[in-house]
């Protein structure tokens, strides 16, 4: 059985910690990747972290995950239009982890209408990035006791 679990972000998330703190915080990716980390090698779990700003990128990273123990992404600006991703998301055959450090049901309407949303196991919005630990700490449970 795979021991492994992705750790996706999307367009932008690169410059974290650089803009936007009152919604995004001060923590950098680099913060973000280590926190996973943590809970992987805790478990004894691998983790492949990676961040795209290009679609292709993110499609051809979910078919490589698609059998993968399970997968953390915060697909950021990609949930309100890519049908390609959506698509490549339905193909993955691991539970899916959606998260976005902020809370979309406190902004702009359109922003809560993530189109990945209905296919995804779950969704963490709102918790900052805290949201991938707990993401991370709910894979390792799936992992222990699937089914
Ligand atoms: O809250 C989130 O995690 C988001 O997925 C972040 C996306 C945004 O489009 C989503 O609506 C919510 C990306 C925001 C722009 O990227 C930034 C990166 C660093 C600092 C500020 C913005």
């Amino acid at each position: 059985m795979t021991t492994r679990i992705y750790l996706l972000n999307g367009p932008n998330l690169n410059l974290l910690g650089e803009r936007e703190p009152a919604l995004y915080g001060h923590h950098t990716l680099a913060d973000v990747e280590a926190l996973c980390r943590t809970v992987a090698e805790r478990h004894r779990l691998e983790l492949v972290a990676r961040q795209t700003n290009a679609e292709h990128e993110m499609i051809g990273w979910l078919h490589e995950a698609r059998h993968a123990a399970g997968i953390v992404i915060n697909p950021a600006a990609f949930c309100y239009h890519s049908v390609a991703i959506l698509d490549a998301l339905k193909m993955c055959e691991c539970p899916v982890v959606e998260v976005h450090i902020s809370n979309l049901y406190r902004r702009d309407d359109w922003r809560s209408k993530s189109i990945l949303a209905g296919t995804v196991t779950g969704v963490i919005t709102g918790l900052g990035i805290d949201g991938y630990r707990l993401a991370m700490e709910h894979l390792v449970q799936l992992i222990a006791k699937p089914g």
